[in-house]
């Protein structure tokens, strides 16, 4: 009698306690989208406006020292979705094939799953699709792809804006495929030409690309909110990545050109996700999450294009003219993305959660990208069973997000060609070592809490504290872990 009082009474609590749902999750990733590209952190208002992401500022958290994973895009979404540094896997010359998460990988969206959310992946993949390397043909049924992965839902664009393929594809097939006819075609955009595999299916169009993903982002949301279960939509924008495309409602409005007009489309972009949730009246059951997976593609002023044979790069001469204007689109950090300089790794990070994060508050606490994983299992109570396949790099820092003080063991992040750096009390390392011998030249420790511009180098003032970091780098790698 007395064991059914007590289940009785246990599942009396669960209806009367237990019944509270899990937090709505969104997380916006921006693509190539600079620290210093939102008015919140610096960004002259004269010569664009954020209003949106500054009110997610005030509304919610500003985060000041958050590294993503690598300062180019593949890596970062690897380690972002299954809290382990991307360095662990191959990733780099990703060529649509193979999937690049291996199937016994635990990741952010199964372990969702796995608590009863709906999840849906709207926006930029770069994650590879099939079990067998080699060029795929998307035309064909994909066996393994992001649906595989933990999502419910996903409609994508297979690598990034501007990419051969040129076609949306939803829950893993080409988007309104019609044959197997071909017929490639090319587009220009600032002198750069852009070729595509020309599917019979409906063709990305560049300055329509970001509001077909809002479209179906939004359409997604709307149909998720409808039921109980919780929500996690995983928004991978086009924006900021070249070619700078924008709409034509924002074409010509701001004083940094198509750069400049293409911040507004990402800022609008920010208000429709907010002012849906707050027109459902679920702004603040939902964990908002606005950042950005490696700096925008700058080098600093001092880049000089006339000692190029060539005339310099023209993404980066197009750069530096922005940059000319009066915009520092890294904040004041060294370089932008590709590099192993803070450019390319210290990236923006808004965050909220109705009154269980702080509101209007700021943060300088240090933490990666890749504790996006552990924190959030920590919030859905999601235990998570640590080792190789099961966010082996991430920590939760939800005492950061709660506003408090937590010193994170060390920040590790990788350059394009994949150096690494290690940061511990200031100290920032990097170890310019493996794949090319070449980048020995590279070596190098800054103290970033002097000095943020990484422009005084200490390799020969603190061997020692470089060793350790670097010995530390070693350790990280044996164990295959960091946890
Ligand atoms: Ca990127």
């Amino acid at each position: 009698m007395k064991k059914y009082f007590t289940l009785i009474l246990m599942l009396v609590s669960s209806l009367a306690f237990g019944a509270k749902k899990l937090p709505n999750i969104v997380l916006i990733l921006m693509d190539d989208f600079g620290y210093g590209c939102i008015n919140a952190n610096g960004a002259p208002e004269n010569l664009v406006q954020t209003p949106n992401m500054n009110s997610l500022a005030k509304e919610g958290m500003n985060f000041s020292n958050v590294s993503t994973l690598c300062s180019v895009c593949a890596p970062t979404r690897y380690g972002i979705m299954t809290g382990s540094f991307p360095f662990r896997v191959p990733i780099r010359d990703i060529q649509y094939s193979p999937l690049h998460i291996a199937a016994e990988k635990l990741t952010l969206q199964k372990m969702l799953q796995e608590k009863g959310y709906n999840t849906a992946i709207v926006g930029k993949w770069h994650m590879g699709f099939g079990s067998k390397a080699g060029p795929i043909d998307l035309r064909k049924p994909i066996d393994v792809g992001a649906n595989s992965t933990g999502f419910n839902y996903s409609f994508i664009v297979p690598q990034n804006h501007g990419d051969v393929m040129g076609i949306f594809m939803e829950n893993d097939a080409i988007w309104g495929l019609k044959s197997d006819e071909m017929n490639p075609y090319e587009s220009e955009w600032n002198g750069i030409k852009f070729k595509f595999f020309g599917f019979d299916a409906p063709q990305r169009v560049f300055d329509t690309t970001q509001d077909v993903l809002n479209e179906k982002a939004l359409a997604w949301l709307e149909e998720a909110s409808k039921s109980d279960k919780p929500f996690y939509l995983y928004f991978a924008t086009t924006a900021l990545h070249a070619p700078f495309t924008p709409s034509k409602k924002n074409a010509g409005k701001t004083e940094l050109g198509e750069y400049g007009d293409y911040i507004l489309d990402a800022d609008d972009m920010v208000g429709l996700i907010v002012n849906f949730l707050k027109k459902k009246n679920i702004y603040d059951d939902t964990i908002l999450i606005l950042t950005a997976d490696n700096g925008a593609d700058c080098e600093t002023v001092d880049y000089d294009r006339s000692k190029d044979p060539n005339g310099g790069n023209p993404i980066l001469n197009y750069m530096q003219d922005v940059q000319r204007k009066g915009i520092r689109l890294n904040g004041e950090y060294r370089l932008g993305k590709g590099s192993m300089f803070e450019g390319g790794t210290h990236i923006p990070f808004m965050l909220r959660w109705g009154k269980n994060f702080p509101q209007d508050a700021r943060s300088d606490e240090e933490f990666s990208l890749v504790d996006i994983m552990a924190t959030i299992a920590e919030i859905v109570d999601y235990k998570l069973e640590r080792g190789e396949h099961a966010a082996p790099d991430s920590f939760s820092v939800l005492n950061i997000w709660k506003g408090k003080k937590q010193a994170r063991p060390y920040i590790v992040t990788e350059s394009g060609n994949g150096i690494r750096t290690i940061r511990k009390d200031g100290f920032k390392y990097i170890e310019g070592i493996v794949r090319d011998a070449k980048v020995e030249r590279f070596k190098r420790l800054y103290n970033l809490h002097e000095d943020q511009k990484e422009t005084k180098d200490l390799i020969r003032v603190f061997p020692d504290e470089a060793q350790e970091l670097q010995d530390k780098l070693d350790e990280i790698t044996a164990l295959k872990m960091s946890y």
